[in-house]
């Protein structure tokens, strides 16, 4: 349909500086990013996302922002990034960046005027400035922690203390002030008038606090339930700093902004939130157009588990009009490749490293496989992280010193952070640091044996990761799978959906066997597409564990 471009596209996440380098520092940059899009052509992907590339002293790899409208020059210039956007656009590629609204970084410049005001200035009240507990306010003023570790407050030389809900560097807005508003909408149109298709929002659900900030009984729970048995892992955010009520009026209103272009904008949430029927409230007709679909990737490879989120994805979005999202990998999760190599079987999402487990990798690569063709069978949009299509594992064995993951040292060293999957790209395998940067300089050194995954080594070459994806992408679209529905058939086609995924998609049977043993492939269906090869066994199609396939029925 014209218009609503986001409804069924595949969008790729760039993480800049792993992306590819232009400059030689061994950081990746726009014009990295410029040089490589014919990548993503050949791949098929509709759209491209962004993370931040904006000024920024980097405390939390630029989702601390210095200044929202200019480029860091670690990654460019502002001229760079137009170059970026009208290239894209030329070769048909939508791009959508990332907007940080819960917190800017401790060196924009409404945060330097804060720390130089006097408690109680009109400065201050942009962020959350508060009088702390105890005998001469020694105490934080609650109880609540940092997602990376630590307390959520710091406490200035006057004696104040401001919550940051992340890093030390990262301190929180105050939404309820109208400045803090008229100024996001502001930074909405700078990228608008660019030309940008959307926005990415992070941290979603946190803008708007519980008034009166008060302590969270719930806390030590939840930190507790965090160890929780595979399969129990909650994927939502608790407490009185996430999803409030209030929170939906600034999405009405910067619903209300994109609306003045060309009706083809679109935000999407990064929001935290369970259970999808309550998540879907951020994407009703007149807020939000898409949000993350964090159940989906959160959910361990077993079929009983995964049947239940597949159709509360579809009928909870359906409800209110929106598209489901679908999302296996992004730069704060573990790559599922190694997830689903895991013993649990990818029901933990974070924190690989702080466990001994190593990833059993051809499994998980298998997994991955199977995963990715279920997913991108599905309708709705999906997004893919950027090296999913190469295969890429999690690199598990960074040396710790080398880790820039705020939440390394905030976690009193405890969780390994989200180093391991943000390792520049591998593209040439003959190359230094495979092909990154033209000086073969790496801001993370890359595994050995990822010369296997290097794009060269794969383009061409049946049935490697890429071309499968390049194939999946391809079919999706003339199949038309992203704009269809979902049936489910494992139980009328005979298989045990203990085991079995099945369900029919715009006349198509996707089809996953998780189990241990192989199933049967329908009698009279047509192989279009299968994650790994199909074996023939009495002349019987059989589809072995761990598999996916796309057939046509007759
Ligand atoms: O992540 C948000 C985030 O870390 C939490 O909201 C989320 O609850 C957690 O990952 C799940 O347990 C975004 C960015 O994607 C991340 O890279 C940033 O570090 C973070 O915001 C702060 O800007």
């Amino acid at each position: 349909e014209p218009g609503q471009w986001w409804r069924h596209a595949v969008i790729y996440q760039i993480y800049p500086r792993s992306f590819a380098d232009a400059s030689g520092d061994g950081i990746g940059d726009l014009p990295g990013i410029t040089a490589r899009l014919d990548h993503l052509v050949e791949l098929g992907v509709d759209a491209i996302w962004l993370s931040p590339f904006y000024r920024s002293p980097q405390a939390d790899a630029g989702y601390d922002v210095a200044d929202y409208r200019d480029v860091d020059p670690l990654f460019g210039t502002l001229a760079d990034f137009d170059e970026l956007l009208a290239g894209a656009h030329a070769l048909g590629l939508r791009v959508v960046v990332d907007l940080v609204p819960n917190h800017t970084s401790d060196e924009h410049v409404w945060f330097q005027a804060a720390l130089a005001a006097a408690p109680g200035s009109p400065e201050r009240a942009r962020y959350l400035f508060r009088e702390g507990k105890g005998a001469d306010g020694a105490e934080p003023p609650n109880n609540w922690e940092s997602l990376f570790g630590g307390p959520a407050w710091t406490r200035l030389p006057d004696g104040q203390w401001y919550l940051h809900l992340f890093d030390t560097r990262q301190p929180d807005l105050d939404w309820e002030n109208p400045q803090v508003r008229d100024e996001f909408e502001d930074v909405l149109r700078f990228w608008l008038d660019k030309g940008v298709d959307g926005f990415r929002v992070d941290v979603a659900h946190g803008l708007v606090k519980e008034p009166g900030l008060p302590d969270w009984d719930g806390q030590a729970a939840m930190i507790e339930g965090s160890t929780a048995a595979p399969g129990d892992r909650k994927v939502g955010d608790h407490g009185p700093m996430f999803d409030q009520d209030g929170v939906h009026e600034i999405y009405r209103a910067w619903h209300r902004v994109l609306a003045e272009y060309d009706g083809d904008r679109a935000l999407v949430a990064e929001a935290w939130v369970e259970p999808l029927e309550h998540l879907a409230d951020y994407v009703r007709p007149d807020e939000m157009h898409q949000a993350f679909n964090f159940a989906f990737l959160a959910t361990r490879w077993d079929a009983v588990a995964l049947r239940p989120v597949l159709t509360a994805s579809l009928v909870a979005n359906d409800a209110v009009g929106a598209p489901t999202t679908w999302v296996l990998s992004n730069h704060d999760v573990v790559r599922h490749t190694s997830r689903l190599g895991l013993a649990d079987a990818g029901s933990r999402p974070t924190g690989i490293g702080a466990q001994d487990e190593q990833p059993d990798e051809a499994l998980g690569l298998r997994r991955a496989g199977a995963a990715s063709l279920l997913m991108l069978g599905l309708p709705g949009s999906a997004y893919l992280y950027q090296g999913e299509e190469l295969g890429l594992p999690e690199h598990t064995a960074l040396d710790d010193d080398l880790r820039q993951d705020p939440s390394w040292w905030r976690s009193g060293y405890t969780e390994r952070g989200r180093d391991g999957c943000r390792v520049p790209l591998p593209w040439e395998a003959g190359s230094a640091g495979f092909g990154f940067s033209p000086t073969g300089a790496t801001w993370l050194p890359q595994p050995a044996n990822w010369a296997a995954y290097a794009l060269d080594a794969q383009r061409g070459m049946a049935g490697s990761t890429f071309e499968s994806y390049r194939t999946t992408l391809r079919l999706r679209r003339e199949l038309g799978l992203g704009s269809g529905s979902l049936a489910w058939a494992d139980v009328t086609l005979g298989f045990d959906p203990r085991w079995v995924l099945a369900f029919v998609n715009a006349g198509v049977l996707v089809l996953t066997n998780l189990g241990a043993h192989p199933v049967p492939l329908p009698a009279g269906v047509t192989v279009l597409h299968a994650s790994a090869p199909l074996v023939a066994a009495d002349g019987v199609t059989l589809v072995p564990t761990d598999t996916t396939v796309w057939a046509e029925l007759v």
